[in-house]
């Protein structure tokens, strides 16, 4: 299909111990024999050879060859890797040896985008290689796993062919509205299966909107009334000295951050300036950067000061929470205990604390489930969600299945969008051009 052999540097591009320079297609064992001291032409697949690459007469490097033929490569087409010493320069002179000799540079994600072209993987998979690079915690690097081994088709495949089957028999009713042995499809029929599709398309969506958490971490703002330790429990969370802390209100005026892994949860914390009615311009303004990453915080820690009464700003401070996910803990714990989550952030006694997050996500637990892995994929089930509403609230109001049909094939499109099984070609070269160089 693909008539350029591409090669590329599969390594990070720094000094190590070793690198990969990676060939693919049908040139590509040819290429490399050009530059090598060994015969591999007629090497066995998933072999690997020790030789020199060669400038001419001249020895560039003592490396080792692996030989895999097509098809069962991770392109489907012959692939060769070169592992050699790990520097820069000499990685890049082999990759220049492989040019000349008649190798193209690949783009990023070519060799990932072949697999695709090639049909040993899907969209859903390919963008899970990336994910795979990408992890930065537990959770995502599991999701990423499943998405690998394919469970984004295993969990879509069994609705795109049902909702094919309806649209066939639409379809067929239409076209030979004549013959009687075949079923006549009524709206009343197709009412309860579009219900029993949206019910699990919604179960996946909210189990895939769940699983972004986990995969880019929670994004959880600190807030409360000035000086009741937002900033303390911020360092104590970190373990560093990170955000100012004064007995002075409004102290903290400005956004800080900072990133922190509690089991295998990633919570991307956020301290605010705390809320109140200010008369200083700039603490305003520190406010109003609270709100807002008040409305955007997946989860909210709203801290008050445990050692005195509630009073009305804390009050506010309920009320603008309360349809958020949200902990209400109680600081300054060494002055006065309290029931609920209690905690000292100035002595650094939180584990309350870190123990109530673990335990609100913990129901959510991931587990085995295949779910969708990115905000692509989930939007596109969305729509396909918007496509069976739309469907079904016709079939409410009585209209015939092959006035209804044009939205279920938009849903079956959409679901076939997320495995890449319909496409458009600019939307693919923009998809795999943000994946690494070499992959
Ligand atoms: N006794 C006691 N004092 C604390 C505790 N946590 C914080 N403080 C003190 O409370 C004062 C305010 O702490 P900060 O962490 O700056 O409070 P904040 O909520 O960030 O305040 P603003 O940034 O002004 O909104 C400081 O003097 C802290 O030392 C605690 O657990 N116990
Ligand atoms: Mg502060």
């Amino acid at each position: 299909m693909f008539e350029k052999t591409i090669a590329a540097i599969s390594t990070a591009l720094q000094d190590g111990a070793i690198s990969i320079v990676r060939l693919s297609g049908n040139q590509a064992i040819e290429i490399v024999q050009k530059v090598f001291d060994r015969n591999i032409l007629h090497a066995k697949s998933h072999t690997i050879h020790y030789g020199f690459i060669m400038d001419g007469e001249s020895p560039v490097d003592e490396v080792l060859v692996s030989i895999f033929r097509a098809p069962k490569t991770y392109t489907t087409e012959d692939v060769v890797e070169i592992n050699c010493h790990g520097g820069v320069f000499i990685t890049r002179k082999i990759l220049s040896l492989v040019l000349q000799n008649g190798a193209s540079l690949a783009q990023s994600g070519e060799f990932t985008q072949r697999a695709f072209y090639h049909g040993r993987i899907d969209l859903s998979q390919a963008e899970a290689v990336q994910d795979m690079i990408e992890a930065s915690n537990d959770r995502a690097s599991q999701m990423a796993i499943y998405g690998i081994k394919g469970s984004v088709k295993k969990l879509l495949q069994p609705l795109i062919d049902g909702i094919m089957d309806i649209i066939a028999q639409i379809e067929v009713n239409i076209d030979y509205p004549e013959y009687e042995d075949i079923e006549q499809l009524t709206t009343q029929d197709l009412i309860p299966k579009t219900r029993v599709w949206l019910e699990k398309i919604d179960m996946i969506l909210k189990q895939s909107q769940t699983g972004q958490l986990y995969k880019r971490g929670i994004d959880t703002v600190i807030v409360g009334k000035p000086n009741v330790g937002k900033s303390s429990l911020l360092n104590a969370l970190l373990e560093e000295d990170k955000a100012i802390v004064t007995d002075i209100a409004g102290t903290t005026r400005d956004i800080v951050e900072g990133q922190i892994h509690i089991g295998s949860l990633q919570l991307n914390l956020i301290d605010t300036a705390g809320i109140r009615e200010s008369s200083d311009r700039i603490e305003q303004i520190g406010i109003e950067k609270s709100q807002e990453k008040l409305n955007q915080a997946k989860l909210v820690i709203l801290l008050m000061d445990g050692s005195q009464d509630l009073d009305e700003q804390d009050q506010v401070l309920l009320d603008l929470t309360k349809d958020k996910e949200r902990l209400i803990v109680y600081n300054k714990g060494d002055l006065k205990v309290r029931d609920g989550i209690c905690i000292s952030a100035k002595e650094k006694r939180i584990q309350p604390l870190l123990d109530a997050i673990e335990s609100l996500y913990e129901k959510n637990l991931l587990k085995e489930n295949p779910i969708l892995s990115n905000e692509r994929q989930i939007g596109l089930l969305q729509q396909a969600k918007d496509d069976m509403n739309r469907a079904l609230d016709a079939m409410l109001l009585g209209v015939e299945p092959d006035l209804i049909e044009i939205d279920i094939q938009l849903a079956h499109d959409h679901l076939k969008e997320i495995l890449g099984q319909v496409h458009r070609d600019d939307l693919l070269d923009t998809l795999f051009s943000n994946f690494c160089l070499g992959k």
